[in-house]
């Protein structure tokens, strides 16, 4: 329930409009409320209450949340979401119309089966069928991927020179990462209306297309490239392609042994592990699906130093679920680079808890309040130890966690709270956005062994300035101007002077192909 701007908002509708979904609801609840609905929280929750640029409005995706919580987030907005606060345009009445509507079960639950999966299934070039040589000079492991939310397209950028190689229509609200194969060539993107894109890098080509949901979280790509999986808010399911032309192979139901069912918060591969890992929304369970162990290793580079076979540490079979109970919901989460750890938060709660995944212990709590966002965490050796530093969503502060016994270092303040940190191996520093509050034009760069802000940069005043991605050898870094006049910016890493500006329409996250395929330290996996 985003404040609508127009031009958004209308995008949003006529998209939603044109989606194949199935619903066909007949609402129960007075005709205000849907009228209400429908001028201030569609645009952005979807017509049909099935979730848009924000989540699915329905009973069963709202089961962490009371009513009277509900009325309180649309009068006051959600923090570290799009969600702003309704009260100076609606009534208490209305609020509290609103959100009985929204708890309203539909007539038709909406459904989304293997079959529906299929039918979506679009192969424009069959795997195998275009040229195995990049149609551009330039280095095929130094690309960047920028997303630009404004009018939903991608440029692809020589990571040397930065020139574009190309620009391509993306789905609408395209969300998290994308993923690429380990080779570089192929790469996966997930958006929030459930579609799983294939861009093959080399031939500049959309080669296939799926929609595995209706309301999608993420997507995760396997350390050989050979599966992708999907989690879903709405259904409640994982899916499970084969990454050629994204053919569905499994929809995993999820829910625990007494039948209640669940969102799934995030799914991520595991390489060292040889598995995905799901964490889930409104069960307390984590879960591990091992993919088929390549018979030579695809990663070994880096930081993880081992081939993929000899880490395996569990026997359950490939494809299958293996669960692991955990205290509590799991909203975010971190892992530790040999994948032995996850370090995981639910939204609300006052910390994080840290998950031995062999042994399925929880092994230590911190101590961090202020929602840590410990998907945006990034992690570095500090004399001889690895540390982790984390934003905070709701608070100005970065945390800084000794992993080798989990204590909490330092508490560094910022100018406001961060969604987004980046850093490289090769780079002494370590970035944080303020993304949050009035100073959200504002961009920290901490020294990573004195953990001292030492340089404020302001690259576009009153502009958000959020999300940094380094180049392949740390040396040079970009930065984003996430406004629809924006821009991204490129600095060098060491002087930390600004090189380049390329105009670009909202651009948001930024991949590169190395720091990516080879799960870079610094940067988000
Ligand atoms: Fe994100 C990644 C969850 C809101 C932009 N975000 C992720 C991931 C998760 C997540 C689990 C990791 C997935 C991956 O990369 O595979 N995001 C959430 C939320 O729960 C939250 C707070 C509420 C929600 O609306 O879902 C949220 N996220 C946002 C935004 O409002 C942002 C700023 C704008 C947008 O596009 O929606 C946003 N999220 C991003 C970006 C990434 C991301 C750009 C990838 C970061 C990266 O560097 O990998």
């Amino acid at each position: 329930m985003v404040r609508p701007s127009r031009g958004r908002g209308l995008l949003a509708v006529a998209l939603l409009v044109s989606l194949p979904v199935v619903a066909g609801e007949a609402p129960r609840e007075s005709a205000d409320s849907q009228a209400l609905y429908q001028t201030h929280c569609a645009s952005c929750h979807g017509i049909d209450r099935l979730g848009g640029m924000g989540p699915a409005l329905l009973p069963g995706n709202l089961s962490r949340l009371k009513q009277d919580e509900a009325i309180a987030v649309i009068r006051e907005g959600r923090p570290a979401t799009q969600m702003m606060g309704f009260e100076d345009v609606l009534s208490s009445a209305e609020s509290e119309a609103l959100a009985k509507w929204i708890y309203t079960p539909p007539d038709t639950p909406p459904t989304w089966n293997m079959a529906d999966i299929k039918q979506s299934q679009v192969v424009m070039h069959p795997f195998g069928s275009l040229p195995d040589e990049p149609t551009f000079d330039a280095d095929p492991m130094n690309l960047f991927l920028v997303v630009e939310t404004g009018d939903h397209h991608v440029s692809l950028l020589d990571g040397d020179t930065f020139d574009r190689i190309d620009r391509f229509p993306s789905r609408y609200a395209l969300h998290g990462g994308p993923k690429y194969t380990p080779d570089g060539r192929y790469v996966f993107f997930g958006s929030r209306d459930g579609w799983i894109s294939k861009y093959d890098i080399y031939n500049q080509e959309m080669v296939a297309e799926v929609r595995a949901g209706i309301n999608m979280r993420n997507i995760a790509v396997s350390g050989d490239g050979r599966y992708v999986m999907a989690a879903n808010y709405l259904p409640h399911t994982l899916v499970l392609f084969d990454a050629h032309n994204l053919d569905p192979m499994k929809a995993y139901p999820v829910s625990d042994a007494s039948g209640a069912t669940s969102r799934v918060s995030a799914v991520y591969a595991a390489p060292p592990r040889g598995s995905f890992i799901a964490a889930l929304k409104d069960i307390k369970e984590v879960w591990e699906i091992p993919w088929p162990v390549p018979t030579s290793p695809v990663v070994s580079t880096g930081h993880m130093k081992e081939p993929i076979e000899a880490l395996r540490s569990h026997d359950t079979p490939n494809f299958d679920v293996r669960r692991i109970t955990v205290p509590d919901y799991l909203d975010d989460f971190f892992f530790d680079p040999e994948y032995r750890h996850l370090i995981g938060a639910a939204r609300g709660g006052q910390g994080a808890m840290v998950i031995d995944l062999d042994s399925g212990d929880n092994v230590a709590d911190l101590p961090l309040a202020g929602m840590p966002h410990l998907g945006s965490g990034v992690s570095w050796m500090l004399d001889g130890r690895r540390v982790m530093a984390i934003p905070h969503l709701t608070k100005g502060a970065v945390s800084i966690i000794d992993m080798s016994d989990w204590s909490l270092i330092k508490t560094l303040e910022t100018a406001g709270p961060g969604f987004f940190m980046r850093s490289h191996e090769n780079s002494p520093y370590a970035w944080v956005d303020v993304f949050f509050g009035p100073n959200h034009d504002k961009v920290h760069v901490i020294d990573k062994q004195s953990l001292e802000i030492v340089e404020t940069l302001t690259p576009a005043p009153g502009k958000v300035a959020a999300h940094v991605e380094f180049d392949r050898d740390g040396e040079k870094l970009l930065l984003s101007i996430w406004d629809r006049d924006g821009a991204v910016i490129v600095y060098d890493a060491k002087t930390l002077k600004e090189l380049q500006r390329i105009p670009m329409d909202k651009p948001s996250g930024k991949y590169n192909v190395w720091n990516k395929t080879q799960y870079e330290e610094g940067t988000s996996h």
